[in-house]
């Protein structure tokens, strides 16, 4: 370690990380004979002992299919899965449950909203506006509706630190911009976008914005109201809860005006022949059989967050940050991607003579799990002019001793191929 870096205190009054790590199982083991030290939870998050519980114990007592049976067990399903969707609404600070749409992920979401949302309005010469430091999950969807309608994706540029230029976003918006698609944070670099601000402009200018929270909802406070925005689509994958679940919001307005993107069973009122008739909200965007356990457990995840509270966890990850950018900056070679002044628990790195597989390779022989590659957001990686980084994401269950593991293992790796 560079004895010259400043390394910040840890804060006073922080969450109990060792008994917070008993609530996670699968972080009691050893990978290749050393303690997991789980540093990829931008990717994916683990799940506490109450999540697994919730889902084991729903198959367990009261598995059936929702909103379909008189039988009790049907009813008792259908009551755990609405009990879920007003936990997320609540957990986001919805209106109404008509407002909240299982979806399978932030994927999903983001692809309703451009197929159901965007393809009937728009038209040749109109636009959509994305960000540079979006995912891609928040960039094809928006080509693949543009090559249908005719329509042109227009791009707010980054700056080097990894923040985005707000004045060339206001001149990006223009009369044809028919919707604003911003990611909330940024999971190659970890920016908190200061969407409020987009917002504003967006909403002065008319045009609807979709916030991709997928790497915000897990460590932000999020408040679609306060927020102002119309649609928001999160995974419950990445914030303790299972994975093949997520949620759209949308304003009920927009969605109630939307037509069904999907049909099938239960999206429907009546069905002959000649004329089918839709659900109500939220159930119109519901076809099918949902993941009920999924939702379940993502209602037991909220619980669980909310029980350690946001701000806590939110605290205890900024901590967690501002340990580790202060110790990977002492390590010579080390370049950290992405240094706006706001960011999730989220450090990309690249590291002299090394290529960031290789960094991965060798931190997984010390037990040590990161992500490298580009990250699902290849437009971040060419603007830096790098195929790939390395990125060690954190959770409210990690620690600074992690923290040292990692830095020890960039060092083995230094020494093996630096
Ligand atoms: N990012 C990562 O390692 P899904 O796969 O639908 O749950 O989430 C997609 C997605 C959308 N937006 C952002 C900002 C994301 O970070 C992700 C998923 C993971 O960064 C897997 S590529």
């Amino acid at each position: 370690m560079s004895t010259a870096t400043a390394v910040p205190v840890a804060p006073a009054g922080a969450l109990d990380v060792q008994a917070i790590r008993r609530d996670f199982p699968v972080l009691a083991q050893r990978v290749h004979g050393k303690p997991l030290c789980y540093l990829d939870n931008a990717a994916s998050s683990q799940r506490p002992q109450c999540v697994i519980d919730a889902v084991s114990d729903y198959y367990e007592t009261s598995h059936a299919n929702v909103h379909r049976g008189v039988h009790a067990l049907s009813q008792k399903a259908t009551d755990l899965f609405e009990g879920a969707r007003e936990k997320v609404r609540r957990f986001i600070g919805a209106r109404s449950t008509r407002e909240i749409i299982f979806v399978r992920g932030t994927t999903e979401a983001v692809n309703l909203v451009a197929q159901s949302y965007a393809r009937p309005r728009l038209q040749g010469g109109d636009e959509i506006l994305v960000s540079r430091l979006e995912h891609h999950a928040n960039i094809v969807p928006w080509q693949m509706v543009c090559q249908q309608t005719g329509a042109s994706l227009k791009v707010v540029p980054m700056t080097r630190s990894g923040e985005l230029d707000f004045d060339a976003f206001r001149s990006l918006l223009t009369d044809r911009t028919r919707l604003l698609a911003l990611t909330h944070v940024s999971n190659a670099l970890g920016t908190i976008v200061p969407v409020e601000r987009f917002i504003a402009e967006a909403k002065r200018r008319g045009v609807p914005v979709l916030l991709d929270g997928a790497q915000a909802a897990p460590h932000l406070r999020v408040d679609v109201r306060a927020l102002d925005c119309d649609f928001y689509g999160f995974s419950g994958h990445k914030m303790c809860g299972p994975t093949g679940i997520g949620v759209l919001y949308g304003r009920e307005s927009l969605l109630a005006a939307m037509p069904p993107w999907q049909g099938g069973g239960d999206m429907i009122l009546e069905v002959t022949f000649e004329r089918t008739t839709y659900n109500d909200l939220p159930y119109k965007f519901e076809a099918g059989t949902p993941h009920i356990a999924g939702a379940i457990g993502l209602g037991a995840a909220i619980d669980y967050l909310e029980t350690l509270g946001l701000d806590r966890i939110a605290a205890a990850e900024h901590d967690l940050l501002e340990y580790a950018t202060a110790r990977l900056a002492g390590i010579p070679g080390l370049e950290i991607v992405g240094t706006a002044p706001h960011k999730a628990a989220v450090v990309s790195f690249t590291l002299r003579g090394v290529h960031p597989h290789d960094i991965g390779t060798i931190l997984d022989t010390e037990g040590v799990a990161i992500r490298t590659g580009h990250h699902c957001a290849m437009p971040v990686m060419d603007f830096y002019g790098v195929p790939a980084t390395a990125r060690a994401s954190f959770a409210f269950y990690n620690t600074r001793d992690e923290v040292d593991r990692l830095v020890s293992a960039l060092h083995v790796a230094q020494e093996m191929l630096g």
